[in-house]
């Protein structure tokens, strides 16, 4: 079957008629991908998959919440839409209001997002404002735009976004075969948290009240829940340190917020799913990025890694249950931010004189 996208394939599933206008780049139906080579999992008996979100078609998650909450912008009559974004939602807003016929609006903090992103945002003709200021200073702004000249916000406190990205969790469980016994995601405004929990809560035949346009479908597929496990990096751990930070700094800029629009939503997912937060530091969350990319063959970008670098953390001190199933959300692409790779990794280029004599010498070098 051809991909339609998530509004077509999910139909009955969401809040919106299937058969008016569509704003769709063929989003979802990223791989679930079995991660082979990780000693400690072999060691313990865990079955590890990453959800690799960064092949959706702006490469992250936004997507699968930016195809509903743009369709839905365009069919009620919205002239322009906003967000605030650490990167990658003002990539995907610019993309599918693009496709849509829409202006969009971005509003990025100064210096504190990465390169591809903000690439993304300028070739899909986004008016991008950046402030002196960090996410969470842009979000409140957004807030009040939306209401003094009426733009529609896309951010995740657009229930209709939340919508589309539970449809993640509907993947892994039809992939999977089964439900995991854990999901890990890396949490930074807490809205993808909130809407997996959305998700699983659905599939097992839970009705989960969270706002007024909760599309929830009867059919059960599944029997059980996973636990909600959310990792944030350790300078911008609001749901870790249980209160809110002024100033969120880390090196995983897409999870740079220190007030999470989702807060509440996210704890009822932990608490519900009987989970945790914890939190890595920033040499963690590269470790785990160069672990996937030079292990796995998986290319993710430092924020996406915290998921895998957290479950690993957990399996290893037991937390996480031996013999268990344990997915894995990877938010986005590492090509988004080359700049960390050329600062953080040891780069094996080497200058070498353009003759057979020269390379042959160097290759040596390596498998003598
Ligand atoms: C790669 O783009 O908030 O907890 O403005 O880009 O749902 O916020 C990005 C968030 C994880 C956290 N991984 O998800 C934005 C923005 C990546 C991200 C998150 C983001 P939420």
């Amino acid at each position: 079957m051809l991909n339609g996208g998530l509004i077509k394939k999910y139909s009955d599933r969401l809040p919106l008629d299937s058969d008016g206008e569509v704003v769709t780049l063929h989003e979802g139906a990223t791989p679930l991908l079995h991660l082979k080579n990780l000693e400690i999992c072999n060691s313990k008996g865990v079955r590890l998959f990453a959800k690799f979100e960064g092949l959706n078609p702006t490469g992250s998650f936004k997507d699968r919440g930016m195809t509903v909450a743009i369709t839905q912008a365009l069919r009620e009559g919205y002239k322009a839409v906003i967000c605030a974004s650490t990167g990658n939602t003002s990539a995907s807003a610019a993309a599918y209001a693009a496709r849509a016929g829409l202006p969009c609006f971005v509003i990025i903090p100064s210096g504190k997002i990465a390169l591809g992103k903000l690439a993304q945002a300028v070739a899909h003709g986004a008016v991008v404002l950046q402030i002196e200021g960090n996410f969470d200073a842009g979000m409140e702004i957004v807030k009040e735009m939306a209401q003094t000249q009426g733009l529609a916000v896309v951010n995740s406190v657009n229930p209709y976004r939340l919508q589309g990205q539970k449809t993640a969790a509907f993947e892994i469980i039809d992939e999977l075969g089964e439900v995991p016994d854990y999901h890990c995601i890396p949490v930074g405004n807490a809205g993808n948290i909130s809407a997996y929990w959305m998700g699983f809560c659905e599939y097992s035949g839970y009705k989960l009240p969270v706002h007024d346009i909760y599309h929830y479908q009867r059919t059960t597929i599944a029997k059980k829940r996973p636990i909600m496990l959310g990792y944030q990096a350790a300078g911008a751990a609001p749901l870790v340190n249980k209160e809110i930070v002024d100033n969120p700094e880390t090196i995983a800029t897409a999870i740079r917020i220190g007030n999470p629009q989702s807060l509440s939503l996210a704890k009822k997912a932990s608490e519900d799913s009987e989970g945790w937060f914890e939190s890595l530091d920033d040499e963690e969350i590269i470790k785990n990025q160069k672990l996937l990319a030079q292990h796995e063959g998986i290319f993710c970008e430092p924020a996406s890694a915290i998921s895998v670098g957290g479950a690993l953390k957990d399996i290893e001190r037991g937390k996480i249950k031996e013999g268990s199933v344990v997915t894995c959300t990877l938010t986005g692409h590492g090509l988004k931010d080359p700049d960390i790779v050329i600062d953080k990794f040891n780069m094996n280029v080497v200058e070498v004189p353009a003759n057979r004599k020269a390379v042959a010498e160097i290759i040596g070098r390596y498998i003598s």
